[in-house]
């Protein structure tokens, strides 16, 4: 690729102000002093043909035969190559249109063919593998991945890591030293950038390979409506029945600041979930009226109300925990869940208040964060005061329940797995996340329980509709 023209094109986007430099504060939180903005080039066709036979020339070794773009910036640019070329383009949908069928990957191909993916722009590199992964679990190939700006904070590595080669036209030190040279931006500032670049060098890392690639069903499952039919508890075979009749795995962790937020998410998330888990301790607002407002709205999407209170304690105090205080959790919870740390007496406090309501419980048999103490014994160890509850106990918040070399034998029990975004990863406080994919089908779970992933998302509803159809598609893929 000519110098020449790399530098046209990078005064070209400053001339635009498709590259800005100040102050700007990026969705992550980190304030950066350089901001890149591609959104822009649909403006400017010509801009946009160039820049579509520049990541020609780098594709030109690559081997493909189709191209999808990630959405939504490079649509447009993904378009425009895939009509110079004559190369047919595959689509991502970032919204499923429809309760249902909803696609996640629109176009045609066969399995087997291997897809180039187009990018705008690359930090941690997330949002290509958002697109690999689907493209993935149909079977297709994705091997690379060609993008206008690399902002060489850490994606070329963690793509790597997955499988994906990046190929960019310019790297942002590229960017920077053709300003400087131009008399574009100051010293001072080419330094600035270039210090931010070095403090910031890995941005959300996530974890390699397996996660996006396709892997056989760990066992064969019992779906979940015959599990309805097998269940002791009542809130526990409504839950399986839930599940089939709406077609979704979906629980969604409402952990907002205040009771109005969390009403007006449920009713919004309210047609795509299957339970919806609450921490009512986190409301500001809570008003005794907030059990009866929320199943107003459980009943009118029929979905049933997980409130993930963690009892901890012997059983005498969680029978006051459980029916007492300003919560009275048991007047609207349908399910709750508790430590075993304390031993089985904490589900005979429970049980005694929650069996005669019809209230269902979860052990927490392992936990998603890391270093936590929940494995080996431990797990064994809710597995069997669960089997001694079964019709109190309708199953485990568990983390990998096809690896239990200890059972339990008993279909019934539900599995629910928090820990769950459309990317590998985690946060700055050890929490762990794997995709729908590979909680459900490979680590054998039934619920994929996520919170931020849908209720920080612009759109929640249309996001909690993405996660339920791959809940639901990964549920279908390990059903026999
Ligand atoms: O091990 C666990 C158990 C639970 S219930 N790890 C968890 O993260 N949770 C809960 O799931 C947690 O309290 C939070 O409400 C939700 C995960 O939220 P996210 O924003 O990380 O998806």
């Amino acid at each position: 690729m000519d110098k020449a023209s790399l530098e046209t094109l990078i005064l070209e986007l400053h001339d635009i102000e498709a590259v800005k430099l100040g102050s700007f504060t990026l969705k992550s939180g980190i304030v950066s002093p350089i901001y890149i903005d591609l959104r822009l080039i649909v403006s400017y066709p010509s801009l946009l043909i160039r820049i579509s036979d520049l990541l020609s020339q780098l594709a030109a070794p690559l081997a493909f035969s189709l191209v999808c773009g990630v959405p939504y910036t490079a649509l447009p640019i993904a378009s425009v190559f895939s009509t110079a070329k004559t190369i047919p383009m595959l689509m991502r949908r970032k919204e499923v249109k429809s309760y249902g069928t909803g696609k996640l990957i629109e176009g045609k191909y066969e399995k087997g063919e291997k897809v180039l993916i187009i990018e705008d722009l690359v930090t941690s590199g997330a949002s290509v593998l958002e697109t690999a992964g689907p493209l993935r679990e149909l079977g297709l190939e994705v091997g690379d991945a060609i993008v206008v700006i690399d902002r060489e904070q850490g994606g070329r590595e963690n793509l790597a890591k997955n499988g994906i080669q990046l190929h960019a036209i310019v790297k942002l030190s590229d960017v920077l030293s053709v300003l400087l040279s131009k008399g574009r931006i100051s010293e001072e500032k080419a330094e600035e950038v270039r210090n931010f670049l070095d403090a910031n060098r890995s941005v959300a890392v996530p974890k390699p390979a397996a996660e996006v690639a396709v892997k056989a069903p760990a066992k064969v499952r019992i779906p979940y409506g015959e599990r309805a039919k097998l269940s002791k508890n009542p809130a526990g075979k409504r839950l399986f029945e839930v599940m089939e009749a709406k077609q979704t795995n979906l629980c969604v962790a409402a952990d907002v600041a205040t009771a109005k937020e969390l009403l007006e998410i449920a009713d919004k998330v309210g047609p795509e979930i299957c339970l919806l888990k609450t921490h009512v301790d986190i409301l500001s607002d809570f008003t005794p009226e907030f059990g009866s407002q929320l199943r107003q709205i459980a009943d009118k999407h029929n979905f049933l109300i997980f409130e993930d209170r963690k009892f901890a304690d012997i059983g005498n105090t969680v029978t006051m925990q459980y029916e007492g205080g300003i919560f009275r959790i048991l007047d609207w919870a349908d399910i709750t869940n508790a430590h075993i740390i304390p031993g089985p007496g904490i589900v005979d406090g429970l049980k005694l208040k929650g069996l005669s309501k019809g209230r269902g419980l979860l052990l927490l048999a392992e936990m998603s964060s890391k270093g936590n103490l929940a494995q080996g014994d431990y797990t064994e160890a809710a597995v069997k005061i669960a089997e001694q509850h079964s019709d109190f106990v309708i199953g485990f918040i568990s983390v990998n329940p096809a690896s239990w070399k200890w059972g339990p034998s008993d279909p019934s029990f539900i599995h629910a797995t928090p820990g769950v975004q459309m990317v590998s990863g985690g946060d700055s406080l050890g929490q762990q996340y794997n995709t729908p994919y590979s909680v459900i089908n490979d680590r054998g779970s039934d619920v994929i329980i996520v919170g931020r992933g849908i209720i920080k998302a612009s759109n929640p509803a249309e996001t909690a509709r993405e996660y339920r159809v791959q809940g639901w598609e990964a549920y279908k893929a390990s059903c026999p």
